[in-house]
């Protein structure tokens, strides 16, 4: 099977008008837009997307940044494109993030208590197939 990511534009990617720049970065590597939609989440998606981080400190924070505006979300295929699109998206801090990086070019910290971050990818296979299924149940 095709290997597939599930990416998001986070709430402050499409406020700050970067939703394109993203997308211009996911082509220009050469990976395949197979899905993509523009949604607000709902509290019981992101307690499903977010599990593994429920009872940390900044989980609380996390959705209630996560329901603040509207998300981009999309489907990418391509070769190796889950750990692709990390490295694209840079490290989890956007202050330590590296420059060329989409975290690291367009994220800074803004003294909020989740770092806001521009984007999301699925970190193993599992967890891709699992999340493409939050974002775009059947
Ligand atoms: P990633 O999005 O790089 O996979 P993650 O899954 O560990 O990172 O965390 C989910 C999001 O939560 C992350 O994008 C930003 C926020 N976050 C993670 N760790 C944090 C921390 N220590 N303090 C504040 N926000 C954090
Ligand atoms: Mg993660």
């Amino acid at each position: 099977m095709t290997m597939q990511t599930l990416v998001l534009v986070k709430p402050d990617g499409v406020r700050r008008g970067l939703t394109g720049e993203v997308i211009r970065r996911i082509e220009a590597k050469g990976y395949t837009l197979a899905q993509l939609k523009k949604l607000t989440a709902t509290r019981e998606m992101l307690a499903e997307h977010y599990a593994e981080h429920e009872g940390k400190p900044f989980y609380e924070p996390l959705v209630e940044f996560m329901l603040s505006g509207p998300v981009v979300a999309m489907v990418l295929e391509g070769e190796r494109c889950i750990e692709g699109f990390r490295s694209l998206a840079g490290a989890t801090d956007p202050t330590a993030a590296a420059p060329g990086t989409i975290r690291g070019d367009l994220g800074r910290d803004w003294g909020a208590k989740v770092q806001e971050n521009i984007v999301h990818g699925s970190d193993s296979p599992e967890s891709a197939a699992r999340e493409i299924g939050i974002w775009f149940p059947a």
